[in-house]
């Protein structure tokens, strides 16, 4: 049947969505499943009829149901592997695994390509990008209409949180991209437990309509990494639906992450009163059994991934440290006024430069099956590889772009064998140090927040707020240096409020309200904390060794956080003197270097209190009075 005949007769199969959608699409392919991948799994009338709205929209020449199989999984990336969009690495050595190059314009999130689209521009604050909702409509009809046509179009059910959690979000993915649907099946609960939630009809489900934005014409060749050069990522608070056209990477394909878990989410939490935040969350286990779990937000390239998986040095024997999550923590008070919390994702979606079995031994065990490898470096042997993974560079591999790398070609042109933005995607269930609690539908207990960020000066390696809405305070400011691996100057101080800036899903300055208002919400705040792995002497040296030895730093943390470890006061906080510092196994480390990377100079920071002004100016209108009572205060003590 021709297709234009088909949604001719479309049209005049206005009864029951599910018949007409079975009828329409029995005949197309099946990838050689025993499935007819075209045939609804769920009842769902609301679902039926919104993917039978979009598939008029889209006009995609087929539709797949995804079950969330092993079997379907398999045959995806056989197809893909077909289409060479995947190459299959050796599975000797790489058992499960595949790799891909993205098209050289898709390689990371598009900042200035996000849009959150509430009714009032004022709602979305003036560090989003804004568009009024009916225009955006407008606009998304527009590029949405046929984008599909000639691929297939993935019904994609998911689940941010374990399923059946009552912390747990549910969303479904409408997608042309099958590798979308494979990334997504190890970052998030997809499939028929989520088809069973949906049909339960219990929680509110979250649109995600997804398309690379490359539709096929008849006969049309397809390319390995079809994209648009035109990108939207569009986000509506209050209808709660995420539109996301022309890119198939990272955060702006793979919906249930940065969109929903944080911009959506965040949303969801301020109307609800929990907090989705851009934070690792990490168990602490003591000789004595005894268990502590914290959260901490850094901006990226801070190691946060490495932080998550930390392996305690020498002199920690009998300590343990948990993974929980390394990305987004969902965090809601219980009824006894306790804040718990659960990773809603099922997989890490790491950077893989500098990732090593040095820097992250627990990654590396991590993705060592089934695993999804994206712009990294492919080598002779069928295996990857990227910058900082091993100490000698394979002496010839083919480059994220397809290119024959070798050491001395990187030498004389600088040429990356790995794109720096280049990702592993794996399942968490994998990481050896995965807690025993990460799926527990009540979360785990939060003891204490960090906030940390990499500055080579001012901050010292650690203190703590005085109170919760210093604390607030500490975090609204935050701000981490640029690195070569960003844009713009090196060394600059860029402002990124609880690691939030770019996630949050409305007002910034209603945002730090909302941290304020929670304190109401809980019988104890937990308590929380500022550090700096990153501060550099006058020779530009670090001066912390960072890493494993970070465990210090955290076991002070914690014993402060049971009320139990000493500190001295300072106008910005409380701090550790050495002797409060657990030195087992680091004896080497001078009393003076310490109490350098610890030292708090006055005439600077009243430089680094007048830089927050200028976040402040910009938020201004909604700036909660405690951030302007905390400023006071801080000046006052300097
Ligand atoms: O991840 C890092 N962490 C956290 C680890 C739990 N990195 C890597 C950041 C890039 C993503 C760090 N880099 C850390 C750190 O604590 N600290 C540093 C700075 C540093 C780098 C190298 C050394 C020491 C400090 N090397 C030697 O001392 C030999
Ligand atoms: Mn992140």
């Amino acid at each position: 049947m021709a297709r234009r005949t088909q949604w001719k007769l479309r049209r005049k199969l206005k009864f029951c969505g599910h018949i007409a959608i079975k009828l329409l699409y029995m005949s197309t392919a099946t990838h050689g499943l025993a499935r007819d991948v075209s045939q609804p799994l769920s009842e769902n009338k609301h679902l039926l009829k919104w993917i039978e709205k979009m598939a008029e929209l889209t006009k995609p020449a087929s539709i797949h149901w995804v079950d969330g199989s092993q079997e379907e999984n398999e045959a995806l990336c056989a197809q893909m592997v077909d289409s060479g969009t995947f190459i299959k690495l050796n599975q000797d050595l790489w058992p499960g695994c595949y790799y891909a190059r993205s098209d050289a314009s898709d390689v990371a999130r598009v900042e200035d390509r996000t849009f959150i689209c509430s009714l009032s521009k004022d709602n979305a604050g003036p560090t989003n990008n804004w568009v009024n909702p009916f225009e955006m409509r407008k606009k998304l009809k527009e590029l949405f209409n046929g984008c599909m046509r000639g691929r297939t179009m993935y019904v994609l059910p998911f689940s941010m949180g374990p399923i059946g959690s009552p912390m747990s979000q549910i969303g479904v993915q409408l997608t042309d991209s099958p590798y979308v649907v494979v990334n997504m099946r190890i970052m998030a609960r997809i499939g028929m437990p989520v088809y069973a939630e949906i049909d339960k009809d219990s929680k509110r489900v979250v649109p995600c309509m997804h398309s690379v934005g490359m539709p096929l014409g008849p006969g049309q060749k397809d390319v390995s990494w079809p994209c648009n050069p035109e990108k939207y990522i569009v986000h509506f608070p209050e209808t709660r639906e995420i539109w996301s056209f022309g890119s198939g990477y990272g955060g702006n394909a793979l919906l249930g992450k940065k969109c929903f878990a944080l911009r959506i989410a965040s949303n969801i939490a301020r109307d609800e009163g929990w907090m989705a935040e851009h934070m690792l969350i990490l168990g602490i286990e003591n000789p004595k059994g005894e268990k502590t779990y914290i959260a901490a937000a850094f901006p990226s390239a801070c190691g946060k991934t490495n932080f998550a998986m930390l392996i305690p040095p020498k002199g920690f024997e009998g300590w343990k440290i948990w993974t929980v999550g390394d990305d987004i923590a969902w965090i809601k008070p219980n009824a006894n006024g306790h804040l718990r919390a659960i990773n809603p994702e099922a997989g890490f979606f790491g950077v893989a430069p500098g990732t090593s079995a040095k820097t992250n031994p627990n990654a590396m065990k991590t993705l060592a099956r089934n695993s999804i490898f994206t712009n990294v470096a492919l080598t002779p042997d069928g295996g990857v590889w990227w910058e900082g993974m091993t100490d000698q560079p394979p002496a010839e591999c083919i480059d994220w772009r397809g290119n024959v790398w070798t050491p001395q070609i990187a030498a004389e042109t600088g040429a990356k064998a790995a794109h720096p933005n280049a990702r592993f995607t794996a399942p968490a269930s994998q990481c050896p140090t995965i807690d025993p609690a990460w799926e527990d539908p009540d979360g785990v207990p939060i003891s204490a927040f960090i906030f940390g960020g990499r500055r080579a000066t001012t901050m010292p390696l650690v203190y703590q707020a005085f109170n919760w809405s210093a604390g607030v305070y500490i975090g609204a400011t935050m701000g981490s240096e640029t690195t070569a691996a960003a844009a713009g100057a090196q060394g600059q101080v860029r402002r990124d409020p609880m690691a939030m800036l770019p996630f949050c899903g409305y007002h910034m300055g209603d945002y730090f309200r909302h941290w304020i208002k929670m304190q109401r919400n809980l019988s104890q705040t937990p308590r929380i904390f500022h550090v700096n792995w990153f501060r550099k002497d006058e020779n530009g040296k670090f001066v912390w060794p960072g890493f494993s030895e970070n465990m210090r730093v955290l076991k002070w943390i914690v014993d402060r956080a049971h009320g139990r470890a000493l500190g001295r006061e300072t106008p910005i906080g409380w701090m550790p003197r050495y002797e409060d510092l657990e030195w087992k196994g680091l004896e080497a480390f001078p009393r003076e270097t310490f109490d350098k990377l610890q030292s708090f100079d006055s005439a600077t920071w009243k430089g680094e209190v007048m830089a927050h002004e200028e976040l402040f100016l910009q938020l201004h209108d909604h700036l909660p009075p405690e951030m302007i009572y905390e400023r006071e205060l801080l000046i006052c003590r300097l």
